[in-house]
Formats: C-alpha cells, sequence, structure tokens
C-alpha cells in the first residue's frame, strides 16, 4: 500500500505556520491541557482560550512598529482555517498537490525509512487528514496532535480516532513556538515528529531553528530511535510563487485580510478589512514569499486604550514563506540537532520531504 496524502487537507500549518517578521518566541511554559479521545468522556473536555492579556500586548506591539505586523497565527480562527483548506485545493497553489504526489510516488521508501510503529507527534496538526494516511501507513498505535486551532483540532482529532479505532489519539491545545509537553505516559520509543505542509517555512530562519530544536528534544535520547519527517517548499520561477500566493479567485487575499478581523475580536480593534488591499512577492535577496495589507486610504485605526494612524499605501506585513534549497535546509537540520537526513522531491524540484535523525 502506498502512502497516500488525502488532497483536501488542511496541512499542518495552520497553527504552525506562526510567526510575524521580528515576533517574540516565548520561552515561558504554560502547562497546556491535553485531550484524550481514548474515552469518550475525555472528548468534552474544555481547552483553553486564547486572547489573554500577553496575547493581546503582543498584538499591540506589532502593530506599534515603525513597520507595523501581524502574526501569521491570526489567519487561522474558524473562517481563517477554512480559507487555508480552500488555498490548498486551488490550482495555483501547488504546494500541497506536490507535497502529496512525493508521498504518493514514494510511499514505501519513506515508510521504510521511517519504520513501523511509530509514534506520531505532529505540531500543528490542523484537520489530521495528513497524520491518519500516515498513521494507518505506519500502522502507528499512538498519534498525539497539537495545534492552536482547538476546535478545530479537537473535531479532527475525533474523526481520526473513528477511522483509525486501533489508534490512541491525543490532542494538545497549544501554540507549537512555545515549549510544549507532551503526555507523561507517552511511549519514548520510535517517536516521529511529522510536520509536513512547509509551514517552518513561515518562521524566520533562527525561530526555525529553535523550532527543530524543539522538535528534537521531543524525540528524547539519540539511542531511543526518533525522527523528523517534514516537508520544505523549494525555490521555484517567481511567476508560480506569485500565482500561489495571489491567486485569481481572490482567496488567498481573503485569507490575509481576514486576520485584521480576527485581530479586532482579539484585542477589540476596529480595522475595516476591506479598506486593506493585499499584496504578496517574492523577495529574493531572503528567498521568501512576502504577504502585506496595504492601506488604501488614510485611517486611524483605535483599540482600547490606543491606536493608531495608517497613511494610503502603508503596509501591515503579516507572512514571510521561505523557499529553502535542500542545501541550506540541511544546514539549519544541522544546527537544531538532526545530523543525517535523506530526501525526496517531486520531478520538477519543487518540494521535498525530508526524513532526518538526530
Ligand atoms: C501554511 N503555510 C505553509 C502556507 C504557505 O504557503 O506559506 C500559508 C499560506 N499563505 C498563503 N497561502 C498559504
Amino acid at each position: 500500500m502506498s502512502l497516500n496524502l488525502h488532497p483536501s487537507h488542511a496541512s499542518s500549518v495552520p497553527s504552525s505556520a506562526h510567526f510575524a517578521p521580528g515576533a517574540m518566541m516565548s520561552m515561558t511554559p504554560r502547562s497546556k491541557p491535553v485531550v484524550s479521545l481514548a474515552s469518550p468522556q475525555a472528548q468534552a473536555a474544555t481547552v483553553w482560550p486564547s486572547g489573554d492579556v500577553t496575547e493581546r500586548q503582543a498584538i499591540i506591539h506589532g502593530l506599534s512598529q515603525v513597520k507595523p505586523t501581524i502574526s501569521p497565527k491570526y489567519f487561522y480562527d474558524e473562517r481563517g482555517s477554512a480559507l487555508f483548506e480552500t488555498i490548498t485545493r486551488l490550482p495555483e497553489y501547488y504546494v500541497t498537490r506536490v507535497e502529496q504526489s512525493i508521498f504518493e510516488r514514494h510511499g514505501n521508501s519513506i515508510a521504510a525509512s521511517v519504520g513501523a510503529d511509530s509514534v506520531v507527534i505532529e505540531p500543528g496538526a490542523g484537520n489530521c487528514e495528513k497524520a491518519r494516511a500516515l498513521c494507518d501507513r505506519l500502522h502507528s498505535t499512538e498519534f498525539v496532535g497539537i495545534d492552536i486551532s482547538t476546535e478545530h483540532l479537537q473535531e479532527a482529532a475525533k474523526r481520526l480516532s473513528d477511522v483509525l479505532p486501533w489508534l490512541r489519539v491525543r490532542a494538545i491545545a497549544g501554540d507549537i513556538t512555545e515549549p510544549i509537553r507532551l503526555p507523561e505516559d507517552l511511549p519514548r520509543r520510535n517517536r516521529l515528529v511529522f510536520y509536513p505542509g512547509s509551514s517552518i517555512g513561515n518562521f524566520e530562519p533562527a525561530q526555525a531553528v529553535h523550532l527543530l530544536s524543539q522538535m528534537r528534544a521531543m524525540l528524547g535520547e539519540a539511542s531511543d530511535g526518533g525522527s523528523l519527517l517534514i516537508g520544505i517548499d523549494l525555490p521555484k520561477p517567481v511567476h508560480i510563487l506569485q500565482a500561489a500566493y495571489d491567486d485569481a479567485s481572490g482567496v488567498t487575499a481573503a485569507f490575509n485580510r481576514n486576520a485584521l478581523d480576527h485581530v479586532n475580536r482579539l484585542i477589540g480593534s476596529d480595522f475595516d478589512s476591506q479598506h486593506w488591499k493585499h499584496r504578496a512577492f517574492f523577495n529574493a535577496e531572503c528567498s521568501r514569499v512576502e504577504m502585506h495589507l496595504v492601506a488604501l486610504h488614510d485611517m486611524r485605526v483605535s483599540w482600547p486604550g490606543g491606536g493608531r494612524e495608517f497613511s494610503m499605501g502603508e503596509r501591515i506585513h503579516t507572512e514571510n514563506s521561505y523557499k529553502y534549497s535542500l542545501d541550506v535546509f540541511a544546514a539549519l537540520l544541522r544546527e537544531a540537532g538532526f545530523g543525517q537526513y535523506q530526501s525526496w522531491t517531486d520531478d520538477q524540484d519543487w518540494f521535498a520531504v525530508i526524513h532526518a535523525r538526530p
């Protein structure tokens, strides 16, 4: 059987992609609620709300900069997660389709490299569709999904549990940019951190190394046999990138603007998202696609206790999506403690799936 990843899933990002340029990576440990789906009673467990004081302060701090930013994690409220799922099916957005084709074509070889019976941990699990195919193929007995979009994750984990009844499924509500406490009783042997979708590209390189190091730490000792399976988006012709991040039907534009509506709810601001234009372009010097929101006219945006003026044409930077060559990414992996890797790409070398070991 080949490893067949469902085409219509929201990749792991969603919550994982989250990182605005210059945003801070908090090291403050916050205990995270674990929702175990092993028993029906546990399915009703509550998850923690977002939008606390620290979060409001961080958002306002980003908006108050000379070059204002909103972290890409604010794309992913309920509407944003749905819009992202739509993006993954757009003809211009090659990422999901090409990654899936690599899993289909090289599924046996990938599965042989990873080995059977892995304990799968997926940061930014989203709708868990990719995990479903992987856990099925690897005969995994344990799955831990981590995501910031908690309702989305709970529903997805429940569906996964229904489809693969032998799999012990646990969902952790959390922001993967913060330290995550895994369940105490999670087996230490053969852990596999699964991070598909090229979400790692939504972090600044230094932050990516930090995140990869956290993933490395989740695997325990090198002798425990743990590894990382990760997707990265490779450099490619600019017109392909341009179309993928500024699609003709305007879904990515709506996805970008939705961050303003989400921020309004979190900090009580009065952004009118219709007064902002989506802009995406490739920054060749940094090898990344950047997304911005451009003010259509001069305006004041207020929030409780403050606000700021935006002049026409001023931009809010909402996302970077780094396009790494294999060599450059291998250096980041090494820095994070992964010394060996094997990779698979598509015919056009647009995307790579990498299996890395400490
Ligand atoms: C989630 N992440 C990998 C996507 C990307 O391609 O960087 C997010 C996205 N932004 C615009 N379209 C998709």
